[in-house]
């Protein structure tokens, strides 16, 4: 224990209560005795690098390269991904990747290049392999996007997995994004970033690193082209990048640099070449469909840890209610279980849940549950006494179930890893039903165990089941959450296979989208963490995670009105819009702070209501193409250098640029503009990009503007859909997407396209069939043209 961890542990127990304290001290010294038992000291090391070339070995989409001390499978997929391993690995098994690996494209194979090299040449992409084993990704007019150096392996002389390296050098001008969820980006600047799932153990803001969400996806935004890269490994590892710079004209690039260092796991990676929309296509197709989530759950939400009781989840409810403000959902955090026993219910404060869950119900709003993963370990305990019988729980390497310190004290910890396991977990959620609850909301599942010194997490000689084929820790840790996400997602479904699953989760990996979302978890109040909440959406959305959203206000501590306001009127424009708050916290409800933030948190949450119909559609499109709701400026214009740093506005869907402020004191701010007319939505004015303009940027509003041609489905007044379209420019056309589905169920409601047009001073919009076109079937309301003027 050194002089930090003494610190900490002062903390822990003043924070926790002495026996709490006294917990995590003896949790800490288990875990050490166990790794110490359990995981034998790496011992000597020898460094291994592939060697040169010795022959090859052409198969489907490519082929085997076999070096002195290595070999290399390449794969070109049918869609165009570019698939190597070394050492024998394969794609699967993979816990990213969503049921079968793609076909190889029968048409790429691999001949000899140039210096003893060879290469594999696909419609969309090139790949050069050195006689040493470095590979190279090349647009097909032969630019290359990415060249990763020979990988380095040490491996135990004495056995064990092999830590290696790969260097990898990308173009001057590349911008790095994603890792996952990162308080620091979007745009990731130099720096090492860690890929070990974390419960910071506070508030965090910007500077803290890393989070509950890492992932090894890297996306490369460059001139040439936007590639994404995954190394489908989720040991712990580091990712050390550099940003590379230019040589103004003298010839004199330097690279950028990406250096993974990795613990252990398969040295095997994927990459995909093309627009950002089509990188996460092919991603999406790879990794899975992204959850729908129910309408509702695109709706307000409100949630506290400390409701305490339900007189004070009806008191909220009403002040809602009573001010005519939009609320859709209420969350229940574990302040309302039975000593914090996940799966039970506090009867002297909520002893009435399933008549509390459907009052609010008859109100529109759905009540959802925290679940926490940690089981406390005391017979008599229903759900304890049955995981035990069902032999659920993590074991160490002696066989002893692995217990850590909770909230509910002693505890035991799934193995998600197994699918009976799973399958077991699932059936819990019936219990969360039947109380009246809607949706699941996973904390402390990175796995989080209360350690006063040390990590606070399970040992790394823990033991999992990895479906079947048995590891550790080391391997585990990382897919933990993503591997509860899926149980609880697939029990649920069968719980209640009329209604899509809404479950939302704040540890995960690569692929966690297909059982749902996530949140930023314990983000600090303070400007520092409104950009912060901005930074992680943007982030995870390009690692192919749509949904997901901050705790509007911060978790800790009481926000300014200023603050708050601004946290709400962003909040609205993202995937989840919640409202949350830590027990000990200030207030969240928006009429705590005055009547003049009430007054303009009414108008965003009127225009969230308003913007359902549009969620949907985005939300139904990220299911359908991998696009994320929130995109970064640069999305449809990698190429605009000015947008590719642009960290304080997104495109929601195409045809909305929201820019938020980030800063105290603001009443404008610039805008740095995509291609293209854009309309300030609350004035109309039109504005020409690409270029930066200053917008005004009352407390009443953060400016939004709409694109020229744009058409959305907005709610009407009366409740149904309506078109909002936004003039195209003169000379130029429009459009835009909408799938009507008011629903939460399973409906595949076709994908409607409509077409502006301009015709004199007027708008034109119409329907495209797959022969036809008719007018829209829903009323329009043209805007930007100066005046309001309705079809014709
Ligand atoms: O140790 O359940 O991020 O949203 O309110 C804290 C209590 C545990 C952390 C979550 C937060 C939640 C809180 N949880």
């Amino acid at each position: 224990m050194d002089g930090r961890d003494l610190v900490r542990l002062i903390k822990v127990v003043g924070s926790v209560g002495t026996a709490q304290g006294l917990r995590t001290v003896r949790a800490a010294l288990r875990r050490r005795r166990a790794d110490a038992e359990g995981l034998p000291p790496r011992g000597a090391e020898r460094a291994r690098v592939p060697g040169p070339v010795q022959d090859v070995q052409p198969g489907p989409g490519g082929g085997v390269i076999r070096f002195s001390r290595s070999e290399l499978s390449i794969c070109v997929t049918v869609h165009g991904a570019v698939f190597w391993g070394w050492d024998g690995a394969a794609p699967e098994p993979s816990y990213a990747l969503a049921g079968r690996c793609p076909e190889p494209d029968p048409r790429a194979v691999l001949e000899p290049d140039k210096d003893g090299g060879w290469r594999v040449v696909a419609e969309r992409v090139t790949v050069v392999i050195s006689r040493h084993g470095a590979v190279e990704v090349q647009t097909p007019g032969g630019v290359t996007l990415r060249r990763d150096l020979p990988p380095r392996w040490w491996e135990p002389v004495a056995g064990g997995p092999a830590r290696w390296m790969q260097r990898s050098e990308v173009a001057a001008d590349a911008r790095f994004f994603g890792l996952g969820g990162r308080a620091s980006g979007p745009r990731l600047r130099d720096g090492t970033y860690r890929l070990w799932n974390t419960d910071p153990g506070r508030a965090f803001g910007p500077g803290v690193d890393p989070l509950y969400i890492t992932m090894p996806v890297q996306l490369v935004v460059a001139d040439a082209a936007t590639h994404l890269v995954f190394h489908d490994s989720a040991w712990d590892g580091t990712v050390t990048l550099r940003e590379g710079e230019e040589g103004a004209g003298s010839g004199h690039d330097r690279a950028g640099t990406s250096e993974l260092r990795m613990d252990g796991g398969p040295l095997r990676c994927w990459v995909v070449v093309g627009t950002p929309a089509r990188v996460l296509l092919v991603w999406a197709s790879l990794t899975g469909a992204a959850a729908l989530p129910p309408a509702w759950a695109l709706g307000h939400h409100h949630a506290r840890w400390g409701f305490g009781s339900e007189q004070e989840v009806r008191r909220i409810v009403s002040g809602y209610l009573e001010r005519d403000l939009p609320l859709d959902a209420v969350h229940l955090d574990i302040d309302h279980y039975d000593e914090h026993q996940v799966f039970t219910v506090d009867h002297e404060r909520f002893p009435k849940l399933p008549q509390l869950a459907e009052d609010l119900r008859r109100d529109g709003i759905r009540l959802v549950s925290i679940v926490d993963p940690a089981v406390g370990a005391a017979p008599g305990n229903a759900v304890y006494d049955s995981g035990v019988a069902e032999d659920a729980f993590v074991r160490d390497a002696s066989g002893r179930l692995v217990r850590g310190v909770a909230w509910t004290g002693e505890s035991v910890y799934p193995d998600f890893t197994h699918a009976r396991v799973r399958d077991w977990w699932g059936g819990h959620y019936e219990e969360r039903l039947a109380q009246g609850f809607s949706g699941f909301w996973h904390d402390m599942n990175e796995p989080t165990a209360f350690a006063a010194f040390g990590e606070s997490t399970l040992p790394r000689s823990a033991r999992h089941s990895l479906e079947g084929r048995g590891g550790d820790h080391r391997e585990a840790h990382n897919v933990y959450g993503l591997c509860m996400a899926r149980a609880a997602y697939e029990g649920v479904r069968q719980l209640l296979p009329e209604e899509r699953p809404f479950v939302f989760s704040r540890s995960g990996w690569a692929g966690m989208q297909r059982y749902g979302g996530t949140w930023s978890g314990d983000v600090a109040t303070g400007w520092p963490g409104l950009r912060a909440s901005l930074s992680l959406v943007m982030g995870l959305g390009l690692c192919g995670v749509p949904y997901s959203g901050p705790d509007v206000g911060g978790f800790d501590g009481s926000p300014s009105p200023e603050l708050f306001l601004r946290w709400f009127q962003l909040a609205a424009y993202l995937p989840l819009f919640r409202t949350h708050a830590s027990l000990p916290a200030g207030r969240r409800e928006p009429w705590e702070f005055g009547p003049v933030v009430l007054e303009h948190a009414r108008v965003a949450l009127l225009e969230r209501r308003r913007l359902l119909p549009y969620l949907v559609t985005l939300a139904h499109l990220a299911r359908r193409t991998g696009a994320p709701y929130v995109r970064p400026t640069w999305w449809s214009a990698p190429e605009d250098r000015a947008l590719r740093d642009c960290e304080d506005a997104f495109l929601l869907g195409d045809c909305l640029l929201v820019a938020p402020v980030l800063d105290p004191g603001a009443d404008r701010r610039a805008v740095q503009l995509p291609r293209g007319r854009w309309y300030d939505t609350a004035t109309e004015r039109a504005y020409e990009g690409p270029g930066r303009v200053l917008l005004d940027a009352p407390l009443s509003r953060i400016p939004v503007l709409a694109r020229a041609g744009a058409v959305l489905p907005v709610r009407g007044d009366d409740g149904g859909l309506e078109l909002e379209v936004w003039a195209p420019a003169p000379g130029r056309t429009g459009g835009g997407l909408v799938v009507p589905d008011a629903g939460d169920g399973w409906d595949e409601p076709e994908i409607e396209r409509y077409v502006t047009r301009r015709r004199g001073r007027q708008v034109v919009v119409e329907r495209e069939l797959d022969d036809a076109v008719t007018a829209s079937p829903y009323p329009v309301r043209v805007r930007g043209l100066g005046e309001r003027r309705s079809q014709t």
